[in-house]
């Protein structure tokens, strides 16, 4: 696990010095779940692959950009990765991320056995979660990075990042955000999860939520790139990741490219999610 660890702080070095360096403009292609491609996932992608496929503890590789797996031999580790989570913000240049879930056994919210992300800002941050969740900050002058502290979500947070087209949202959970708007929490959306799921944990509370729309009933993010990992990393951090009824990590996948509602966020926000669905027919 250190070993694919270790891999990723290269990976995302070089991602960044991409960012920083290659064009921002779209290619000709959608990936398997119909978004259109800019020049910079392709290269993210063939960035992580070319380091991963080199890692003997990796049995597989399954990216969201790719219609299928790569295998190659030995290794025990299957590792599902968006290389440039929320990429249709390059050109505006926000903040975008890295996601990756490693996994043994299968694919499935179960078989999830660590996550890492990286965002890409003013720095460049990772946060690996294992047996806890640990934040690191690249260092430029050394291209290290280096280990900043521990991050654990408090009972309750001030923030909300509601995800989904707000004109397709189901009238019950228009209601359960504009209530949490009553209750004081301010919004805090940047349409990247990296960031947006990044500033509510190091906030150490609140509540991300890409719920199901009346257009898209299995939401928009992807379980294995997306929605398992952070699900991992908000559970370790002491929070809750559910799909509005049921804990993300107890779903499977029978599809790489399946999706799911999701929301993310610290005890009493994911307390008034379930209590809103619970009796709620999608
Ligand atoms: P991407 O992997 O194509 O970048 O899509 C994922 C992103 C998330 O970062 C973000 O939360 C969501 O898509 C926003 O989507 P939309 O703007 O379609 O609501
Ligand atoms: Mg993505």
């Amino acid at each position: 696990m250190t070993e694919i660890v270790k891999t990723i702080e290269k990976i995302a070095i070089e991602i960044y010095e991409a960012i920083k360096t290659k064009d921002t403009g779209k290619v000709n292609s959608q990936n398997k779940s119909g978004d259109v491609q800019v020049k910079l996932d392709v290269i993210s992608d063939e960035i992580v692959e070319k380091y991963l496929l080199k890692v003997s503890s990796v049995k597989e590789i399954m990216s969201e950009e790719k219609e299928k797996p790569v295998l190659k031999s030995g290794g025990k580790y299957l590792v599902a990765y968006d290389p440039l989570d929320g990429s249709s913000l390059i050109d505006v240049d926000l903040s975008v991320g890295s996601i990756f879930g490693i996994y043994e056994g299968g694919y499935s919210g179960s078989e999830i056995k660590a996550a890492v992300y990286v965002v890409y800002g003013p720095r460049v941050e990772m946060v690996v979660a294992r047996d806890v969740v640990e934040l690191f900050r690249l260092n430029e002058k050394t291209n290290e990075f280096e280990f900043i502290k521990e991050l654990k979500l408090k009972n309750k947070g001030k923030v909300l990042a509601p995800g989904g087209t707000q004109a397709k949202w189901f009238d019950f959970h228009k209601k359960m955000i504009d209530s949490l708007f009553k209750e004081g929490y301010r919004l805090r959306y940047s349409g990247g999860m990296v960031p947006d799921l990044h500033q509510i944990l190091l906030k150490e509370g609140g509540l991300f939520s890409y719920p199901a729309t009346i257009d898209k009933k299995e939401g928009k993010l992807r379980k294995l790139f997306e929605v398992f990992p952070f699900a991992y990393v908000y559970k370790k951090a002491g929070g809750g990741a559910i799909d509005g009824y049921k804990d993300l990590l107890s779903l499977d996948c029978k599809d790489y490219h399946e999706t799911t509602p999701c929301f993310f966020g610290s005890e009493y926000e994911i307390k008034k999610v379930l209590e809103t669905y619970k009796d709620k027919k999608l």
